[in-house]
């Protein structure tokens, strides 16, 4: 099942299952304790609450009736580096003086994890991600974000966009948080997935495609299996001392890194799909600064 935090045209705020060409909206008065998204995912039968919350008498919407929001309540959003051979390949080359680095901490046991975003700095489906402007080499970067339950449990899956820029970044490991937190640094959604089973280590494809003035000047993909941990893994080195009240997104790291010439430019439409999820749109802005 797959769950999204939608906006219905008249401004109301709703949790829908989405369904292949429509929706259906939830009742959240029907039961008291639950109130967002994250209540229902945290629940102990998310798919079963959600059926049962399904407003009979007006709850079909059509997709064109709705704004997608970013699937976020109030989550700290984190994210793990160098998990897939392409970054730790791509960051080595990036920086002079930070290689080993990358290259250690690739096989080393302690990944690497950094705050990636507070909500206010997410965007959801459609919404605008930014380029700072201070940055001449920036890319998109394609992630599965895994919503995680305050006592740590994986609860479902949805699309992330790592927005970086390389240039900060390679020019000194220690300026990492400037690479990637500033306003819109992140987009999540558009929907949230409740799997049946894991999809940790499947064959599932994530793919990334830019266009500029309808024209697709970069298309790569890469797939889960070839990620070198596993999401449980990652979930336990980020819940080591400390606590999330309301739950965190984990943002997994990214296997597509356009080529070194490729810097995203105001205008560009970033596009990355997850088999399974769905596709998260989102044009870019840089301003001239
Ligand atoms: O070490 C820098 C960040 C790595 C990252 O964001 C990734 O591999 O996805
Ligand atoms: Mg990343």
């Amino acid at each position: 099942m797959k769950l999204a935090k939608i906006r219905i045209s008249g401004g109301s705020l709703g949790i829908a299952i989405v369904e292949e060409d429509h929706l259906q909206l939830l009742d959240m008065t029907q039961l008291e304790e639950y109130h967002c998204l994250y209540d229902i995912l945290v629940a102990k039968d998310p798919v079963n609450l959600s059926k049962f919350l399904v407003n009979t008498k007006e709850s079909s919407l059509s997709f064109d009736e709705v704004e997608f929001l970013a699937p976020v309540d109030q989550q700290e959003i984190w994210a793990a580096g160098v998990t897939y051979k392409r970054s730790q390949i791509a960051r080595m080359e990036e920086s002079d003086t930070g290689a080993s680095h990358y290259d250690k901490v690739y096989s080393a046991d302690r990944p690497e994890l950094f705050l990636k975003a507070t909500p206010n700095r997410v965007s959801g489906p459609g919404q605008s991600v930014r380029v700072r402007y201070d940055s001449n080499w920036s890319v998109p970067e394609p992630e599965l974000a895994l919503m995680v339950s305050a006592d740590l449990r994986l609860v479902g899956y949805t699309i992330g966009n790592d927005m970086s820029a390389r240039d900060i970044e390679g020019e000194n490991p220690l300026y990492l948080p400037q690479a990637k937190v500033y306003n819109q640094c992140c987009a999540l959604g558009p929907a949230v997935l409740i799997p049946e089973e894991p999809l940790c280590g499947k064959d599932v494809k994530i793919e990334l495609s830019i266009n500029r003035e309808n024209q697709e000047v970069f298309k790569g993909e890469t797939s889960l299996d070839q990620m070198a941990r596993t999401h449980k893994n990652l979930i336990s080195w980020l819940g080591r001392e400390n606590d999330f009240s309301h739950g965190a997104i984990l943002l997994t790291g990214t296997g597509v890194i356009p080529p070194d010439e490729f810097s995203l430019k105001n205008g560009d439409i970033v596009s990355i799909s997850i088999e399974g999820i769905g596709t998260l749109v989102n044009p870019v802005v840089k301003d001239a600064g």
